[in-house]
């Protein structure tokens, strides 16, 4: 593999990289299809759009779209002009919206047209930064400061050259939830994007230009990113982008229509696939590999989905600070149960509380060290310093090493849920829940289902007087729902007399978790 040049702008790489198959399909989502020839003047016509908007290099943009050729178009735009765009959740709420542009002092908003609602509360709630509002796929009237994207793209000179990056360079954020405190905004550079898809996209999933890639996975999320842009691109391959929620129908229609050659999911949703009465017949879809990553996939749902399709999933884990996938299963080298070996480029290590690795087969703190790291957590110096020390990250994740070499997956570190590879802080949920008129006490902890796959339970201490009953148990989940992203709420909820406790107070939810087992 040869070095990452040490001046890139990635979306020109990218373009430059494409420019032989100008009439090959690059993106195809629910309304239109988009040749290479037009995404690359698409990107240059966003870089000239941003000049118009007198947004300037460095400078921040949010994105807060769902997934349609509009997305790439932006952000490979933003990166060519050398703004950086902040890459954000379609399904948080209007204060995590507000604390986010705060947060990004983002001059400029680019949103899906379903989005301007929660993103106009978002913008009621503090002072910003935001001059400009362009709404993708606007269907209706729009209003200074709001424009239409097709309206100012049609306006735009194409910039002629891109911004001339170093690979160092900041070229992007995302944001990562933690346990307590708000996101984290993770800093990566164009060298990371490259970096991924060389470790990964390439060598692992062996994407060719002959490869049509459909993720379920949004782009928002890394996982997303680097599955339906960096990899796809860094080929010439077609990537299938859907704007709906990932629901079984939905992903067998694009499956059976579009016949991708590599799906991207992650478990739950694969375990709703195989338990759908719709689930298609092997011989209607092309798949020819799958992967698999934000919670660890049960081997029984791996060995299924194989047998039913005659197509194995590669079952990985990656972080938004590592920017994807850095342990992996590998094609014939498949132990369903297991996330599987380092991904060769990066190098992984089990340490104990102290730091010192731990004995063979011992459980121990996930650390790995790769070229696709984070720089940091944007103005966050004690965050930054727990997480990115030198050259090894802490991913926050428990895992043990068998004789031959593969992981396995043993849990978090700190007390944070993965629910359908999405964070859930219990503690968050548990502080909205004590909001509640009928709620005294709330401990939030993660449970297996009938899959082996997270669900959240919610244990609840009701005050005197209230009944513990289905309609308050409706209610509670109502409750979350409304006040935090929906998909934070607790898939059950358990009414009890009194929570496990230290002596100094402090919730004991490794207890709860022992009920369970
Ligand atoms: O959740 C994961 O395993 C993951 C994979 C790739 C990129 C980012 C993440 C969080």
């Amino acid at each position: 593999m040869h070095a990452c040049p040490a001046e890139m702008n990635y979306a020109a790489h990218l373009i430059q990289l494409n420019a032989h198959l100008a009439d090959k399909t690059a993106y195809i989502d629910d309304r239109r299809a988009l040749s290479y020839a037009e995404l690359a003047r698409g990107i240059t016509q966003f870089a000239g759009l941003l000049r118009n908007l007198d947004i300037r290099r460095e400078e921040r943009i949010l994105l807060l779209m769902h997934d349609t050729i509009d997305w790439p178009v932006a952000f490979l735009g933003a990166l060519y002009a050398g703004v950086v765009p902040v890459a954000v959740n379609t399904l948080l709420t209007a204060d995590d919206y507000a604390y986010m542009l705060r947060h990004s002092r983002s001059q400029a908003v680019f949103v899906s047209d379903a989005l301007l609602p929660v993103l106009q509360q978002a913008l009621g709630q503090h002072a910003h930064d935001v001059k400009h509002i362009v709404v993708s796929q606007a269907d209706q009237g729009l209003a200074h400061p709001c424009h239409s994207l097709d309206t100012l793209m049609a306006a735009a000179q194409p910039a002629v050259a891109a911004c001339p990056t170093l690979s160092d360079e900041i070229a992007f954020w995302l944001y990562s939830s933690g346990s307590t405190g708000q996101p984290k905004g993770v800093v990566h550079t164009h060298a990371n994007l490259w970096h991924t898809a060389e470790l990964y996209g390439k060598p692992i999933l062996g994407l060719q230009e002959s490869d049509v890639v459909f993720s379920a996975a949004k782009l928002f999320f890394a996982y997303g990113l680097g599955n339906g842009l960096t990899f796809p691109l860094s080929v010439g391959a077609t990537t299938i982008l859907m704007a709906e929620r990932p629901t079984p129908d939905a992903v067998f229609q694009r499956l059976t229509r579009h016949r991708p050659t590599v799906f991207c999911g992650v478990p739950t949703l694969y375990a709703s696939m195989l338990a759908s009465a719709s689930l298609p017949a092997r011989e209607q879809v092309s798949l020819r590999i799958c992967a698999s990553a934000g919670e660890a996939l049960p081997r029984d749902l791996g060995i299924r989905f194989q047998q039913h399709f005659g197509c194995d999933i590669l079952d990985g884990i990656g972080s938004t600070e590592m920017l994807h996938i850095f342990l992996s299963n590998q094609p014939g080298h498949i132990h369903y149960g297991t996330t599987g070996k380092p991904v060769p480029g990066y190098e992984v290590d089990l340490r104990d509380e102290s730091g010192q690795p731990v004995a063979a087969g011992a459980i121990g703190d996930l650390y790995i060290k790769g070229p696709s790291s984070a720089l940091m957590y944007w103005n966050n110096r004690v965050k930054s310093l727990e997480t990115f020390q030198g050259a090894w990250l802490k991913s926050g994740d428990k895992y043990v090493c068998d004789a031959e070499g593969y992981y396995t997956y043993a849990g978090r570190s700190d007390d944070m849920i993965k629910v359908s590879g999405q964070y859930v802080s219990p503690i968050e949920v548990e502080n909205m829940l004590i909001q509640h008129e009928c709620v005294l006490e709330a401990a939030v902890i993660g449970v297996p289902d009938d899959d082996g796959l997270t669900k959240t339970l919610a244990y609840v201490v009701l005050r005197e007087g209230r009944t513990g009953d289905l309609d308050t148990a409706h209610a509670l989940q109502a409750y979350i729902k409304q006040h935090l992203a929906p998909f934070k709420y607790p898939r059950t909820i358990h009414f009890i007399d009194d929570l496990p406790k230290t002596a100094t107070g402090k919730i004991q939810r490794f207890r709860l978790r022992q009920l369970n087992k």
